[in-house]
């Protein structure tokens, strides 16, 4: 992606998932949104956006980070809020194994405490250790987790799978950890 697009897409990262009433917008329960009052409150908030520019990123967006609804009207972002919403996702089975990828510096503290959500509504989790990588890569020296999903789900947690293919779930128990 282009600079400006990166900017662009961390811009309704932000606003999509933490903070819409930065700029006075606001999100249904599902965290849905229009994407004419998003231009038109970015433009209050003197950050110019055009339609055009907002399809090419959802479609662009090397994670697939947001959906528009099918007549382009609406925009939500697929996961990674902290806002309070719901993204009405149905539980799945999960495979055998999940990977979570976290900062060597966080693994003492994940091994007793288990792995929390922090400031989202889930733990983030991913079908393979490159993404994984990638991901605890974001917080330092990386580190990668293997999470005995199917287990976890037999014992009566629930998983979910957003739209671009994040597994979520609650929380994780160190008892379904092991250090890759
Ligand atoms: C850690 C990005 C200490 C956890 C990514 C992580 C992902 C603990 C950090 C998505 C802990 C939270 C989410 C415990 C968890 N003790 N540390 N008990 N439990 N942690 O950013 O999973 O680019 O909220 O390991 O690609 O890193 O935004 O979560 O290191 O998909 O689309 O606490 O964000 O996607 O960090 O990343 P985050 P994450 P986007």
């Amino acid at each position: 992606m282009k600079n400006a697009n990166v900017a662009v897409s961390k811009f309704l990262s932000y606003i999509l998932r933490h903070q819409p009433e930065r700029i006075g917008l606001s999100l249904d329960p599902a965290g849905w949104t229009s994407v004419d009052a998003l231009i038109e409150c970015a433009a209050r908030n003197g950050k110019r956006l055009t339609r055009e520019q907002i399809v090419g990123i959802v479609e662009m967006s090397d994670k697939q980070r947001f959906s528009l609804s099918e007549d382009g009207n609406q925009i939500r972002a697929n996961q990674g809020h902290s806002v309070n919403i719901d993204l009405g996702l149905a539980p799945v089975e999960p495979p055998e194994q999940l990977y979570h990828g976290t900062a060597t510096r966080f693994l003492t503290s994940i091994l007793k405490e288990g792995l929390q959500p922090k400031n989202r509504h889930h733990v983030h989790l991913s079908l393979d250790v490159e993404t994984a990588i990638a991901v605890g890569q974001r917080h330092g020296s990386p580190a990668v987790l293997a999470i005995s999903s199917r287990r976890m789900s037999a014992e009566g947690h629930l998983f979910y799978c957003s739209a671009n293919g994040v597994w979520l779930t609650d929380a994780v128990p160190p008892r379904y950890l092991d250090v890759k």
